[in-house]
């Protein structure tokens, strides 16, 4: 026999086999299964850690560190899923008991309000965290240039960014469905499509453009007639290392060319030149403030890259294809420390391609001085040509016998 009650009953029934259904298990069964590997695979860790090298110690503590995420998002959208489940059952009992439902379409456009307001105080945040990350004012011309691009094209986009988010969920809170309205039908208008082509347009034309023109200006640098030449400086990228060379007292580096080089004339130093003899090896890359410096970027093997980010400046090292950069760096080292608030604050020139197993070793301090201070800091650079190199070149003491290795050098020409 039919009654009411033994149908509020049956729906009951019928709505926790739903809360219970196929899909709600497996992705419960799916995340207990990931949650037990995790911890089998961390006991195994603990067991082995004393065996394993510290490298393979780190990379299963990375992939534990990611298995532990993917899981406790796994976990959320379970929960999220049970906590939906529960709230329908209630709904539909609120129903069955003929009292009002619950408003989907408020609680929706209030979800889409705090979305809103979590999402921008969260984007506030990440700048007051990340802001301090941000690299100290630029230390060369050119840099000061880049920057301002760097803060325009930051301006525009964050303001875009939080007008249209109010925008898109203030919408979607305001325009909610009700009972009493239906939804305007509202397909295309084309005022509307011409104002989001054009505004946009006409922005990133300018932004574009200005770049271009930026970058043409950093890399087209011509030493103006009359002002003393750029210091050249080779910097010349190999697994895994930078290798420098001043110019000496001539001011000229010699030539170089890749057949000659051997165990210890790493550069390919052509000796038949006589701007080679005087240039200098040296380990750290001391340069003047205010002087233009020119690097000869080049590279022996793969691609690395020059990269000097408080100096804005970057370019690839490419084997076979020498390229320069030449800047002007403005504030010295002591200068930095000041500013940064930081004493042991240091510049420097890294490798910005991941070019192999020590990629990660190819840092050098970059020391901007005072043009005394680098004058003599030149002083007291050795020589490319050491004892080792002559012996081997077969060159007499004094240094300046070109025959006397004359099938090395021959290779030259
Ligand atoms: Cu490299």
């Amino acid at each position: 026999m039919y009654s009411p009650d033994q149908n509020t009953k049956k729906e009951y029934i019928m709505a926790f086999k739903k809360l219970i259904n196929f899909k709600t298990l497996s992705s419960a069964f799916a995340a207990m299964l990931l949650f037990t590997t995790n911890m089998v695979m961390a006991q195994d860790t603990a067991q082995t850690a004393t065996t394993l090298s510290t490298d393979d110690a780190a990379k299963s503590a990375m992939w534990i560190g990611v298995g532990y995420y993917v899981l406790l998002v796994l976990l959320l959208a379970v929960i999220i899923g049970i906590v939906g489940k529960i709230l329908r059952v209630y709904d539909l009992t609120q129903q069955i008991q003929g009292k009002k439902s619950m408003n989907w379409n408020n609680i929706l456009g209030v979800m889409f309000i705090i979305f809103l307001i979590v999402g921008l105080y969260g984007a506030y945040w990440s700048f007051t965290v990340q802001g301090a990350m941000l690299l100290p004012e630029a230390a060369s011309i050119h840099g000061v240039k880049t920057d301002t691009m760097f803060y325009v094209t930051f301006g525009i986009t964050v303001t875009v960014f939080v007008i249209t988010q109010i925008l898109l969920f203030g919408f979607s809170f305001r325009y909610r469905a009700t009972g009493k309205r239906k939804a305007y039908f509202y397909p295309h208008n084309n005022t509307i499509e011409k104002i989001w082509t054009v505004v946009p347009a006409i922005v990133l034309t300018i932004l574009v453009i200005t770049g271009f023109f930026t970058w043409k200006e950093i890399t087209n640098s011509v030493d103006a007639k009359g002002s003393p030449a750029s210091i050249d400086i080779d910097v010349t990228g190999h697994q895994f290392a930078w290798e420098l060379r001043y110019p000496g007292k001539d001011g000229k580096l010699g030539a170089k060319n890749y057949r000659l080089v051997t165990g210890t004339n790493k550069l390919g130093i052509n000796y038949q030149d006589k701007h080679s003899f005087d240039d200098l090896a040296a380990d750290t890359l001391v340069i003047p403030v205010n002087k233009s410096i020119r690097l000869n970027i080049l590279a022996q093997d793969v691609i690395h890259s020059v990269y000097m980010p408080h100096f804005r400046l970057q370019l690839n090292a490419v084997p076979g294809l020498p390229t320069f950069f030449k800047f002007t760096p403005t504030i010295t080292t002591a200068d930095m420390r000041s500013k940064v608030d930081n004493p042991k604050f240091e510049y420097l020139l890294y490798c910005n391609k991941i070019c192999g197993g020590g990629h990660y070793n190819m840092q050098k301090v970059v020391r901007v001085v005072t043009d005394a201070e680098y004058n003599q800091w030149l002083s007291k650079q050795k020589p490319y040509l050491n004892d080792q190199l002559k012996k081997e070149l077969k060159m007499a003491d004094n240094g300046q016998t070109k025959q006397a290795a004359p099938n090395r050098l021959a290779l030259n020409n």
